[in-house]
């Protein structure tokens, strides 16, 4: 057959087979049935040898335009091959921005962080610095410096949890005050908010972990009226204007006086109910002025200082806060009963 005759089939063929072809794959094997290393158009330009030398431009132009064509062709089919990939591809990636999101509950603060920060917020608001001290304490710490006796009944393995001879978890958070007083000098106003830890039976008033914040003001000419001042704000601003305080004479090793401190019951607003026995007035807090031995112990001049200092359980605030009669409750995490609590 002439060359040129082979030459045209061969383009005849490859265009009838590019109009079919509808992939990659397809586009591929064309090619190289028609470029390859023995592809169609290869071999006819091998061949060339055998033609007259006089001959050869012209057939090698021919042999060229045609391959130029057909790459032509190719080229362009494999653009458009391309765009219908990438059309799919961005068609399988795309992002329906209207769809609903998978529904992700969102976690609420428990109730006794609730109260803390309401109480922080109300104590930092009248100046107070927050302070926070480790959970495990030195006897020196939780016992010593705060008058507490070595023979004190506090301080039995009964009541205390001891890790070492001198190591305890911490039974309070006044600790973190000691620290406080012998690293910083008068005036002092902070509060101490944490976990503490007492050897109790669970029931529905006690927890071997519990939670406090404690409050500790030195300075000069600080007094009784100031505790009672600053307690009937702290009551006002959490439990309500109509809430006021009272002092009743108490004993604790480091507050000298000491005073047991009752709130206008939050419930029946101090005209008696169950909640207060039928008194109007629930125990809330204790209190008292800084034992001048204990400012002494912590290096504070008692005879230049004076200081109050009060604590306050926690569970306690966020029972009475939220209604909650069982203190268990707080620490079985049962999401059903936490998820009803709110800061409002
Ligand atoms: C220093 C000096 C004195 C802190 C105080 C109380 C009275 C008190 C109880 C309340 C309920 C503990 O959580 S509770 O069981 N706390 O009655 N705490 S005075 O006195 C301090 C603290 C630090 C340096």
């Amino acid at each position: 057959m002439e060359m040129q005759e082979q030459l045209r089939k061969i383009q005849e063929e490859a265009l009838a087979q590019l109009a079919q072809i509808d992939d990659k794959a397809g586009l591929d094997a064309l090619k190289l049935r028609l470029m390859g290393k023995k592809g169609e158009l290869t071999l006819l330009r091998r061949s060339m040898g055998q033609i007259p030398a006089e001959d050869r431009p012209k057939a090698g132009q021919m042999i060229n335009e045609v391959v130029a064509a057909l790459t032509a062709q190719m080229d362009a089919l494999d653009e458009r091959l391309k765009a219908r990939e990438q059309e799919k591809k961005l068609a399988r990636e795309a992002i329906d921005v209207t769809e609903p999101r998978k529904h992700t509950p969102i976690g609420m603060q428990h109730p006794i962080s609730l109260v803390q920060d309401q109480m922080l917020g109300v104590f930092t608001s009248m100046g107070f610095d927050v302070v926070e001290g480790p959970e495990v304490e030195y006897d020196l710490y939780n016992f010593e410096l705060m008058n507490i006796p070595k023979n004190h009944p506090a301080r039995d393995a009964q009541d205390t949890f001891y890790i070492e001879d001198n190591v305890v978890l911490r039974t309070h958070t006044s600790p973190v005050q000691a620290r406080t007083m012998l690293t910083r000098k008068p005036p002092i106003r902070i509060v101490c908010p944490g976990r503490v830890y007492r050897a109790d039976e669970v029931d529905a008033t006690h927890s071997p972990v519990f939670h406090q914040m404690e409050g500790l003001v030195v300075g000069e000419d600080v007094t009784m009226a100031d505790l009672k001042g600053t307690l009937d704000a702290f009551a006002q601003k959490l439990f309500g204007q109509d809430v006021t305080t009272r002092f009743r004479p108490s004993f604790f090793p480091f507050t000298e006086p000491s005073a047991e401190v009752d709130l206008t019951c939050v419930n029946c607003h101090g005209k008696g109910c169950r909640v207060c026995k039928g008194t109007g007035w629930i125990e809330v807090l204790g209190a008292g002025m800084v034992n001048p031995k204990v400012l002494e112990m912590c290096g504070i001049d008692s005879r230049k200082y004076s200081g109050f200092a009060f604590g306050v359980g926690l569970e306690r605030i966020a029972m009475l806060r939220y209604g909650i009669t069982d203190m268990r409750a707080l620490f079985e995490g049962d999401v059903r009963f936490l998820s009803q609590f709110r800061d409002d």
